[in-house]
């Protein structure tokens, strides 16, 4: 497949999707957006898929969805067509994914980062919900997604003032898992996306959506979802393989 705003390649078991329009500080596009909805498609389809790493340039993840292409935008056209909604898919998509920021990460771009299952970040990221400073305001989660993952004060300090926050503050606040050093962003990110890729892929999808609940149930629920799902991976193939293996003192092979 090739493309004009983005490029893929899949290695190991591992897709890297690296967001490409450095003319535009790879703001999103609506034509990123078909892109990325049709890789993502792809590789959630795709068994052999097992962990996806979105990323940008060294510079810049993404400044937030494309201003210039929103200029004459009007209110029936963006309710009607559903308006930057694909990018959703990010969100939706049940392969592990993983997002791996370096640079600017601002409006739609920290939102599309957010949609990850977590964030590694470099020393030089900066986050940012500026919409305000241009008359708008977040609508891709991020007044919902930073206000759970950073709690209120700092999502209101962001959304309200637009400022950036920088990675070390970033990962204080609970919104990146790591920082790295610029030139290990992509090394590591795949590094991690393969150790994911590696193990069982019932287990690692049951992880995700137990962890997924605790944002969006009770504590209660979140914790009935969670014990349901373990009794269930005494059902899989590979629970026996990884308990066996252990027990063997040897690595263990999953068949997935
Ligand atoms: N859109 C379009 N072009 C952009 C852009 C953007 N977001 N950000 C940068 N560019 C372009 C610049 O216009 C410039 O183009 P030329 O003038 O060279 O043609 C080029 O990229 C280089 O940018 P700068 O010259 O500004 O570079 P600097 O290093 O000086 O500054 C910056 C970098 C990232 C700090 C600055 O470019 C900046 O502040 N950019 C805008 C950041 C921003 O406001 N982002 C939020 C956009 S609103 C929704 C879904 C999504 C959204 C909403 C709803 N629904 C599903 C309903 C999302 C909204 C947003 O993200």
């Amino acid at each position: 497949m090739t493309f004009n705003t983005i490029t893929t390649c899949i290695e190991d078991n591992v897709g890297t999707l690296t967001l490409h329009r450095p003319e535009a500080m790879n703001a999103l596009n609506q034509e990123m957006m078909r892109e990325v909805l049709q890789v993502i498609t792809a590789w959630d389809s795709d068994a052999t898929v097992r962990a996806i790493v979105l990323t940008g340039s060294d510079k810049v993840f993404a400044a937030g969805a494309d201003i210039k292409e929103m200029l004459n935008v009007e209110y029936l056209d963006a309710l009607q067509a559903n308006f930057l909604n694909d990018w959703t898919c990010i969100a939706n998509c049940r392969t592990p994914t993983v997002a791996a920021v370096a640079g600017y990460a601002l409006g739609g771009g920290c939102e599309i980062a957010m949609m990850c299952d977590f964030i590694l970040c470099a020393e030089n990221a900066q986050f940012g919900q500026p919409e305000v400073r241009i008359g708008t305001m977040p609508g891709l989660g991020g007044t919902q997604r930073l206000t759970r993952q950073i709690g209120k004060a700092k999502a209101m300090d962001l959304c309200l003032t637009g400022r950036m926050m920088g990675a070390l503050e970033a990962e204080r606040s609970g919104l990146v898992a790591r920082v790295l050093p610029c030139s290990e962003l992509l090394i590591e990110a795949r590094k991690v996306a393969r150790q994911i890729a590696s193990y069982s892929a019932p287990a690692v999808l049951l992880n995700r959506e137990s962890v997924n609940a605790a944002m969006n149930t009770t504590l209660t629920q979140g914790l009935a979802i969670e014990r349901h799902a373990f009794y269930s991976l005494f059902g899989s193939v590979d629970q026996q393989e990884g308990m066996s293996a252990f027990s063997d003192k040897r690595q263990p092979e999953f068949s997935h």
